[in-house]
């Protein structure tokens, strides 16, 4: 890609050009490596729309709310795309019907867009290639870009770490839920949402995730922002809008305490370096893999070798 073809995509990104916008995407998702100088391009330029993560267990209602959520910002008049990354299914076949059908009511709305993203490489690539997704997103004129994930291990958070303000989804149902939520995901939440409120024990799931938050906040006490605990009914639309104005108080926080917001950055930023060079490295690897590493093979089975003289071996050699 020459200079050129970088500045005719990045204009019409810039006016909005939607379907431009879906193909990168895609090119994206494919792992496609000429795009770099754009990405770096974009990179550069970029940083306006406001990123918010919403993850959470199976089922919890994401997509329901953030169809709730688009409305009440699209009756603000502000411009909003949804990123719905699916790290179960390796295709995105499935997450994309499945979404469509939630937020169908955004279909013919071009101040709205909606992508699934899914991919048939490991985790690892596929956090990268969110990050890269929301690299061109955020050269497009969106208000607010939202992005979803389903929470259930680590690899998740790495997907909702892109975002500025963290919504975490859970639901009255399973005590499992909030257990789950316990192994380190309190801290990357911003706002808590416990969706379904019209199931009972709805109040008594507040009340623990109160409980977890008080605990996570006595060990960083610099933090500053108390994350709220919010009911919703993703359904009937109930909480929607306090939740919205949760969300832009977050995001005005971050804007009156910019040494607080600028850490955060800064963290942000070495996992997306990290992550963008663990990606370069398993590539470069899986590249040369057969050739370089046959013969190594053989000395591993004989024990002349051992894995980490070979593995510094190959990493010396790429480096
Ligand atoms: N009763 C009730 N049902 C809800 C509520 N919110 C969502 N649902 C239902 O829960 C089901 C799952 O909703 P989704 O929005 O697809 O949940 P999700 O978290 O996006 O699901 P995944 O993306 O598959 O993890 C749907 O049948 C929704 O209609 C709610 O507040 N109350
Ligand atoms: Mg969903």
């Amino acid at each position: 890609m020459d200079d050129a073809e970088v500045r005719a995509i990045a204009a019409a990104l810039a006016a909005g050009d939607l379907r431009c916008g879906a193909r990168l995407i895609t090119r994206i998702e494919r792992g496609d490596e000429g795009l770099m100088p754009l990405l770096q391009a974009l990179y550069r330029q970029g940083g306006r729309s406001r990123v918010v993560g919403i993850t959470g267990p199976p089922g919890a209602g994401k997509s329901t709310l953030i169809s709730r959520l688009v409305a009440v910002w699209r009756a603000q008049g502000q411009r909003v795309a949804v990123l719905a990354v699916d790290p179960s299914s390796p295709f995105s076949g499935g997450a994309v019907l499945g979404d469509r059908v939630r937020m169908s009511a955004h279909v013919f709305d071009d101040g709205v867009f909606i992508r699934s993203m899914a991919s048939r490489r490991h985790l690892g690539g596929l956090a990268r290639a969110a990050g890269d997704a929301l690299v061109v997103l955020d050269a497009m004129p969106w208000d607010v870009v939202l992005i979803e994930t389903v929470g259930v291990g680590q690899n998740e958070t790495e997907i909702v770490r892109h975002a500025s303000v963290v919504l975490l989804v859970q639901t009255p149902m399973g005590g499992d839920d909030v257990q789950a939520a316990k192994a380190g995901i309190t801290e990357i939440g911003d706002i808590f949402v416990v969706n379904k409120s019209d199931h009972l024990r709805a109040d008594a799931t507040v009340r623990q995730l109160q409980a977890m938050i008080e605990l996570t906040q006595r060990l960083h006490p610099d933090r500053g922002w108390q994350p709220p605990v919010l009911k919703t009914n993703a359904v009937d639309g109930q909480g929607v809008a306090e939740l919205a104005v949760r969300i832009d108080q977050c995001f005005e926080h971050l804007r009156r305490h910019e040494g607080t917001t600028r850490a955060r950055q800064r963290t942000r930023l070495r996992h997306r370096v990290n992550e963008v060079l663990s990606d370069m490295l398993a590539r470069r690897l899986r590249e040369d893999e057969d050739p370089a590493l046959e013969p190594q093979i053989a000395a591993l089975l004989s024990r002349e070798t051992d894995p980490y003289a070979v593995a510094a071996g190959l990493l010396a050699r790429i480096g």
